[in-house]
Parts: structure tokens; sequence; C-alpha cells
């Protein structure tokens, strides 16, 4: 199968754009990998969508091809966002692709997993750490990017949700329809937004028959959705989503309410959970954000939620691979034991 990237593949549901103007690294088409391990765990038929097989390793990549070829198209030299690592990285690869423009990010100072500061910088990135959170750094990037000739590339930018909604249309044509259940980590909110957007489009076209409910979970010390107020202070281990003010917090819940769905809050414990039982039970390895879909999907399992619902398909979006953030996966396993190398000694420690 042919496949030059999601623009060139849902054309028809994206805003208009020329050949020329398209920065594409061929994103979208990731697996939708079925969870007999899951499945099991939980009663349902779960489906893990891997956006940790982008281009860049993390569903960002999907705005980020529309957000750029549409700045592009604009003439823009210089793109900025602020991030908590993913958009970043994929801000700055995307950038070196177009061969025209410069990118510069903000993130907060310590807080941004090794792999995705590795990626800025090695794109060529202007890499600009403040002491202070995501949430300052959004306010910053968006007082400059009103004041100056440079271009938002965060989720308020609206062809970021387009691009994104093409996860929505990836799941119906892999799937046949859409499932009964979406669950997504919530962080910034964008991309709740985006695949209730992209489902809502392709049921209307024709495409799907029926509309998911969206289950979205923001981590325990950064929910300010679930707790109906802005958190001053986020902190959780998935600093991905250590987000304390979402940009697209009404359309969340807009999500949410029309989908007939909740958005509830998992603790770092039940994510580090989740995250090994993804990684040693189906083999896919994800970063600590990911899994709080899985976390809440168990955490919604143990409250009989799914009680009238026994094997119903529920999609799980994985939006960024485990490499992006080792120190987690190192600080959460046993360390290898170093022993002599002979063989004898290594058949007894494999207990053989
Ligand atoms: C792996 O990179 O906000 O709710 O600045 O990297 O659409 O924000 C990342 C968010 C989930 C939350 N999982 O998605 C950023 C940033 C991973 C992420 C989210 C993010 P949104």
């Amino acid at each position: 199968m042919k496949w030059d990237g999601l623009i060139h593949q849902y054309r028809d549901f994206l805003p208009d754009i020329k050949d020329e103007h398209i920065v594409t690294l061929n994103e979208g088409h990731t697996p939708l990998i079925k969870s007999e391990d899951l499945s099991q765990r939980l009663g349902l038929t779960v489906y893990l969508k891997y956006e940790g097989l982008n281009p860049t390793g993390s569903f960002k990549d999907r705005g980020m091809t529309m957000a750029i070829s549409k700045a592009k198209e604009k003439g823009s030299q210089i793109v900025m966002c602020a991030s908590t690592g993913n958009t970043s990285a994929s801000a700055a690869a995307y950038s070196a692709k177009s061969g025209s423009m410069r990118c510069a990010v903000i993130i907060p100072d310590g807080n941004i997993a090794l792999g995705k500061l590795a990626q800025a910088m090695i794109h060529k990135a202007k890499v600009i750490a403040i002491k202070g959170n995501f949430d300052d750094a959004l306010n910053i990037v968006r007082e400059i990017t009103e004041n100056y000739p440079v271009e938002l590339v965060n989720s308020i930018n609206p062809f970021r949700i387009e691009g994104q909604k093409t996860g929505a249309f990836e799941v119906c044509d892999m799937l046949g329809d859409a499932p009964q259940f979406h669950a997504i980590p919530v962080g910034n909110a964008g991309n709740i937004t985006a695949y209730w957007k992209g489902y809502k489009e392709y049921k209307a076209a024709g495409k799907s028959q029926q509309l998911p409910q969206m289950l979205g979970f923001q981590a325990a010390g950064a929910a300010p959705i679930v707790l109906g107020k802005p958190v001053e202070k986020p902190e959780t281990l998935a600093t991905a989503i250590r987000i304390g003010n979402p940009a697209s917090w009404k359309m969340a819940e807009a999500a949410r309410d029309e989908s007939g769905g909740l958005i509830d809050m998992v603790t770092d414990d039940e994510i580090i959970e989740a995250y090994k039982i993804l990684a040693s039970g189906t083999g896919v390895f994800v970063e600590p954000a990911s899994a709080a879909s899985v976390a809440g999907l168990f955490k919604l399992q143990k409250q009989g939620f799914f009680e009238q619902h026994k094997g119903a398909n529920v999609v799980c979006t994985l939006t960024g691979h485990g490499l992006k953030d080792p120190n987690n996966a190192i600080n959460n396993v046993e360390k290898p034991t170093v022993i002599d190398g002979d063989i004898k000694s290594v058949l007894k420690e494999i207990g053989l």
C-alpha cells in the first residue's frame, strides 16, 4: 500500500493545501494492536492505537504535518510552541523537513523526558527552558505569537486539531466502525477534542455507523477538568500531561458530554502499574502519560462501569513511545544482576 502521509490519505476531510506546501514525514497509519492480555483482564475487546510509531514517536506528528504545511503556505519563517516535550520534538522535526522554517520551543526546565529534549535539540530547534511549568510557557508563547511574525503550533492552532482528528479516521478504517469506547489521556486536551471531531465527521460522511463514548483520563496531580478548576502547581511523573490549565478545556468537556463519556483521573501509581502491564503483558512500550488511558480502564472496571458492556470494543490511544522516557522505565524495574561471564553462572541465573 502506498502511504504518503495523512494529508494525502485524508485530503477530502482536511483543509485545502497544495502539494508543494505539504511538509510530511509520512506520519500516520499507525498500528491498531489487539491486546489479548488487556481484553482478558478487563472483560472487553481492547485495541491499542500505538501512536508511538509515528516518525517522532508521538501522536503530535498528525497535527504537526498540517500546522507546519499551513505555516509554509503562509510563508512563515519561524514557528514556536510551548511543550511538555512531544510537541517540541515534533515541531522541531517538521521545521527541519520544511527546509525553510526555524523553530523555537519553550519547555519547563527539569520536567521534560530525556528523549524528547534530545529530539528537539538534534533537529536544531532553539530550545528555551524556563523556570516555570507548561502553563507559564504557553502564556509566553501566546503573547509572543500574537505580537510578532511567529506562527504558533500548539494545539490552539486549529490546523493541529484538524491533523490529529485523522487518528479517529484510521481507527474506523481499521476496525470497520468506531468502537463503543475510546480511552485517551488528557493534558492540554487537544487530542480528545480532535478524536471526537474526527469520529463525528466520519459518521456524518457515512464512513462509520456509530460514535464512541469518550473516556478521558488526567493524572491525579494535574486534573483541572476533573476538579473543575485550574491546578496551579500540577505534579505527576507523567510529565507529558503535567498541565494545570488546558487550552482546549471547553472542547474536551464538549467531547465528554456529547459522547456520553467521562473525564476522570488516575494516580501516578495506577499509571505506572498500567505502564508495566502494557509492556510485560502485551509487548507494547509507551511513555507513562500514554498508560493513563489503560490505567483509567482498570479504574472504571473496578467500579463496575463495564458490567453491562462485556466484550465491547474499546480503543486506547497510546500517545507516545516508551523510549521517549527511558529513566521512568529503568526506575520501575529490577536492575540486571552482574555475574561472572561464564556459562555455569549464566545457566544458574536463568534457573536451568
Ligand atoms: C504522550 O507536548 O502537551 O491532551 O506539549 O505528549 O492533546 O495535550 C503533550 C501532551 C498525552 C496529552 N500523551 O495530549 C506537549 C503536550 C502524550 C503527550 C498528551 C501529551 P493533549
